[in-house]
C-alpha cells in the first residue's frame, strides 16, 4: 500500500507461516475457517481505514479468537499432569485356565494400548518431579472392548473406603485459602489430615520412600492396587493383583536432586519419555500377577479386600504374563493425552470387580468426572477412547453426537429391519457377553443394610512396620529424612506430634530418628486396635540393591563436560562407547555452540553448561585439558555441576587435567570417581549410597 503507513499485511500464501500438513480435507494445504473458507490474511484484523476500529463482521477473527478462547478444558481433579504414548500388549502364553479374557488366549498376539503415566497433587503445568505417588494408567483396546487398568507406582493406597477420597485430594491439594502449596505434600492439610487417618500409615511409607521421586518413568512399577478377579469359561473364578514390572529396572533419584531437576527442566520425565521413544528406545514393562483362591484369601493374615495392604512376592511369587512396549508417541497431546478418559468400570468378560469398598467407589467416579472434564456423555466417541471393535448400541443424541445412526429404530427389542442392517439391530448375547461373577466369596459379602469397616480392615500398622524393614538402610535413611523434611514444613505443632505418635507404631527407631531431626520429643505410640505384627521383611520391596535395580546402562544419559582444548579424540572414543553401551551421551560445554578442540576440531555440544547441570544426566565425565580445566574453576555452574554429581553418588570419571576441578568440588576419591576408560562405563550404572554419609546428613 502506498498510504504512508507500514503495513504488515500479506501478499499471499507464502506469508503463511504455518502451513498445516496436507490431508484428506485440506489437498493444497490453504488456511481456511473451520467453515472450509480460505483465509486471505492471517495477519490483520478488517479495519475501517489503516487506523479505524475493526469491523464486527470480521467472521475471520472472530472465529479464530473464539475458538481460541475455549481452548482450554478442566483440568483432571487429581493426576492433571500426565505424559502418555500407544505401544501393544503382548500375551506371552494362554490364561485360558484363569481366564477367558480375549487378550490373554493366544501367545504372542499383540493388543494395542494407551499408557498414561501421572503425577496425582500437582496441576496440568506443574513440575515433573515433586515427591509424589504417580498414576500408571493402561488403556488395553481389546477385541471385547477396552479394559482399563487404572493402576499407581505404588500397590497401596491411602484410605480403605472411597467415601474417604475427596477429604483425602482436599487436604494433598493447595490449600484452600491461600491456594499453594502447588504440587506437594509437606504442608499442614495434608499431614493434619494423614496424622488423623491411620489406615493412611501404610501408603505413607511408600510415599515418603524413593519411589514417589523416580529417576524416569521408564522405571517405575505399576500396581493395580486392588484385588480384582480373572474369570475362565466356566465361570470359576480365582483372585488376582495386577504388577507392572518395568525391563529398565526400577531407579530413584535423591531428594536433593530432584529438587534441582524441577528448576532445570520441569518436563524432564516428559522429556525422557519422549525422547527414549523417538530415538527408538521403546520402554518395557513386564505384566504380571499374583493368582490365588479364597482359601487363601482366609488364610492371609489381612483382608484382601483391603486396600492398603500388599500380599509380598515372596508369599505369592508375581507370573510374569506378558509385555508392554510403548513405541509412538501421541501426535497431538491435547486430543489424545489430555482427552484420555480412564475408568476402572472398564473391564471385558474375564476380568471382574471384587467387593473392595475404594474399588466400588471407584467404578461410580471415573465416569462421571469425564463427564465433567470432556463436557459431554459421548466422550467415548474422541479417537483416543474410542473402542477399536465394533460398538453398536441403542444409545442415541447427546452434546457432540458424532454418529449418525440410520433408520428408524432406536430402542430394543424392536421387529425392525433398518438398523445396522440386521433383523431388529443388535441384540443381547447370553453367551458372549460381560457376565458379572455372581457368586459371593463368603457369607459375610452379603447380608444388612451397614456403614461400617470391617475388623479384618483394622491392623493399620504391620504392614507398614514390614515395608521400612524391608527396606535397604539407605533407602530408611530417606525415608525418615523425607519424614522430618515434610514434617518440619508443618506449621501445627500439635500435627507433628500426632504423626510421630503414628510412627511409634510402625517402628520405634524410625519414630526416634524423626523426632531427633525434627528436634522434638517422641510421645507414646498411639492407640492401635490390634497388635502390631512383626511380618517377615519381603526384600523384594527394595530399590536400593533390591532384585530389580537396573543392570545395565541401556537408557541412562550420561554428560561429557568438554571446554575450549578438550581432546576431541576422546570425546569420541567415550561416545562411541557410550553409544555401544546402549545408553545416550550428552556433551556439555559452556557454550552452546560447542568447543574447540585441542586439535582445532569443533566438539559439538547438546547441551550449555548453565542449562545442562549435572542432574539431567546419570553419570558425569569430565574431558578436560589443563586451560579448559582452570577456565572452568572460575564458572560456579562447572563446580555445581561436578559437586551436585558427588553429593547425588554419581559416577564421576575425569581426565587428569580435570583433577583441579575436582578438588574444588570437594571430590573425595571412592570407587565411584574413576579416569575415563571401562572403569567409568561399568560404575556409571551405579549410584554410590557408601559415599552418602560423607555428603549430608540423613535421620
Ligand atoms: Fe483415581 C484419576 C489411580 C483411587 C477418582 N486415578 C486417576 C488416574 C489414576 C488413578 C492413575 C489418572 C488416569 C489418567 O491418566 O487419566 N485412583 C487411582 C488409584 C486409586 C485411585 C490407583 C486407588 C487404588 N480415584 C480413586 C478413588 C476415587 C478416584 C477412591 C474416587 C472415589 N481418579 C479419580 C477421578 C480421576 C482419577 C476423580 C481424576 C481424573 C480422572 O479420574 O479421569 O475420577
Amino acid at each position: 500500500m502506498d498510504d504512508g503507513y507500514i503495513t504488515t499485511r500479506g501478499t499471499g500464501d507464502e506469508t503463511h507461516q504455518h502451513v498445516p500438513e496436507k490431508g484428506p480435507h485440506d489437498a493444497e494445504a490453504h488456511l481456511t475457517t473451520n467453515q472450509g473458507v480460505r483465509v486471505s490474511d492471517n495477519q490483520n484484523q478488517l479495519k475501517s481505514g489503516p487506523r479505524g476500529p475493526v469491523l464486527l463482521e470480521d467472521f475471520v477473527l472472530r472465529e479464530k479468537i473464539f475458538h481460541f478462547d475455549h481452548e482450554r478444558i478442566p483440568e483432571r481433579i487429581v493426576h492433571a499432569r500426565g505424559s502418555a504414548a500407544h505401544g501393544f500388549f503382548e500375551v506371552y502364553e494362554s490364561l485360558a485356565d484363569l481366564t477367558k479374557a480375549d487378550l490373554f488366549q493366544r501367545p504372542g498376539e499383540k493388543t494395542p494400548v494407551f499408557t498414561r503415566f501421572s503425577t496425582v497433587a500437582g496441576g496440568a503445568g506443574s513440575v515433573d518431579t515433586p515427591r509424589d505417588v504417580r498414576g500408571f494408567a493402561v488403556k488395553f483396546y481389546t477385541q471385547q472392548g477396552n479394559w482399563d487398568l487404572v493402576g499407581n507406582n505404588i500397590p497401596v493406597f491411602f484410605i480403605q473406603d472411597a467415601m474417604k477420597f475427596p477429604d483425602l485430594v482436599h487436604s494433598v491439594k493447595m490449600e484452600a485459602d491461600r491456594g499453594y502449596p502447588q504440587s506437594a505434600s509437606a504442608h499442614d492439610t495434608f499431614w493434619d489430615f494423614i496424622s488423623l487417618m491411620p489406615e493412611s500409615t501404610h501408603m505413607i511409607m511408600w510415599a515418603m520412600s524413593d519411589r514417589t521421586i523416580p529417576r524416569s518413568l521408564r522405571t517405575i512399577e505399576g500396581f493395580g492396587v486392588h484385588t480384582f478377579r480373572l474369570v475362565n469359561a466356566e465361570g470359576k473364578s480365582t483372585f488376582v493383583k495386577f504388577h507392572w514390572k518395568p525391563k529398565q529396572g526400577v531407579a530413584s533419584t535423591i531428594w536433593d536432586e530432584a529438587v534441582k531437576i524441577a528448576g532445570a527442566d520441569p518436563d524432564f520425565q516428559r522429556r525422557d519419555l519422549f525422547e527414549a521413544i523417538q530415538r527408538g528406545d521403546f520402554p518395557e514393562w513386564e505384566l504380571g500377577i499374583q493368582a490365588f483362591d479364597q482359601a487363601f484369601a482366609d488364610s492371609f493374615e489381612f483382608d484382601v479386600l483391603d486396600p492398603t495392604k500388599i500380599i509380598p512376592e515372596e508369599v505369592i511369587p508375581v507370573r510374569p504374563i506378558g509385555r508392554m512396549v510403548l513405541d509412538r508417541w501421541p501426535d497431538n497431546f491435547f486430543a489424545e493425552t489430555e482427552q484420555a478418559a480412564y475408568c476402572p468400570g472398564n473391564i471385558v468378560p474375564g476380568v471382574d470387580f471384587t467387593n473392595d469398598p475404594l474399588l466400588q467407589g471407584r467404578l461410580f467416579s471415573y465416569l462421571d468426572t469425564q463427564k465433567s472434564r470432556l463436557g459431554t456423555s459421548n466422550f467415548h466417541q474422541i479417537p483416543v477412547n474410542a473402542p477399536k471393535c465394533p460398538v453398536m448400541n441403542f444409545q442415541r443424541d447427546g452434546m457432540m453426537q458424532m454418529l449418525q445412526p440410520k433408520g428408524r429404530a432406536n430402542y430394543e427389542p424392536n421387529s425392525l429391519a433398518e438398523t445396522a442392517g440386521e433383523i431388529g439391530g443388535p441384540r443381547e448375547c447370553p453367551v458372549t457377553g460381560f457376565h458379572t461373577h455372581e457368586a459371593a466369596d463368603r457369607d459375610d459379602e452379603q447380608g444388612d443394610k451397614l456403614r461400617l469397616r470391617p475388623e479384618s480392615f483394622a491392623d493399620h500398622y504391620s504392614q507398614a512396620r514390614l515395608f521400612f524393614r524391608s527396606l535397604d538402610p539407605a533407602e530408611q535413611a530417606h525415608l525418615a529424612s523425607a519424614l522430618v523434611f515434610e514434617l518440619s514444613k508443618v506449621a501445627i505443632e500439635a500435627v507433628r506430634t500426632r504423626m510421630l505418635s503414628n510412627l511409634v507404631n510402625v517402628d520405634p527407631d524410625l519414630a526416634k530418628r524423626v523426632g531427633e531431626g525434627l528436634n522434638m520429643p517422641v510421645p507414646n505410640a498411639s492407640q492401635s486396635a490390634v497388635p502390631v505384627q512383626d511380618l517377615p521383611p519381603s526384600p523384594a520391596l527394595r530399590i536400593i540393591n533390591g532384585p530389580r535395580a537396573p543392570s545395565d546402562l541401556k537408557g541412562h544419559a550420561i554428560g561429557i563436560l568438554v571446554a575450549d582444548g578438550s581432546d576431541a579424540k576422546a570425546v569420541d572414543r567415550l561416545k562411541a562407547a557410550i553409544a555401544k553401551a546402549g545408553a545416550v551421551a550428552k556433551v556439555i560445554a559452556p557454550k552452546i555452540g560447542g568447543a574447540k578442540g585441542a586439535d582445532g576440531t569443533l566438539i559439538p555440544a547438546d547441551g550449555q553448561l548453565a542449562g545442562t547441570p549435572s542432574v539431567t544426566v546419570g553419570a558425569i565425565a569430565l574431558v578436560l585439558s589443563e586451560d579448559g580445566c582452570a577456565a572452568l574453576l572460575k564458572e560456579a555452574a562447572a563446580v555445581q555441576f561436578v559437586m551436585d554429581a558427588f553429593g547425588h553418588l554419581k559416577a564421576i570419571g575425569a581426565s587428569d587435567a580435570a583433577k583441579p576441578l575436582l578438588d574444588k568440588a570437594g571430590v573425595e576419591p571412592d570407587d565411584g570417581v574413576t579416569d575415563l576408560g571401562a572403569d567409568f562405563l561399568a560404575a556409571a550404572v551405579k549410584r554410590f549410597w557408601d559415599r552418602e554419609p560423607k555428603v549430608r546428613t540423613l535421620a
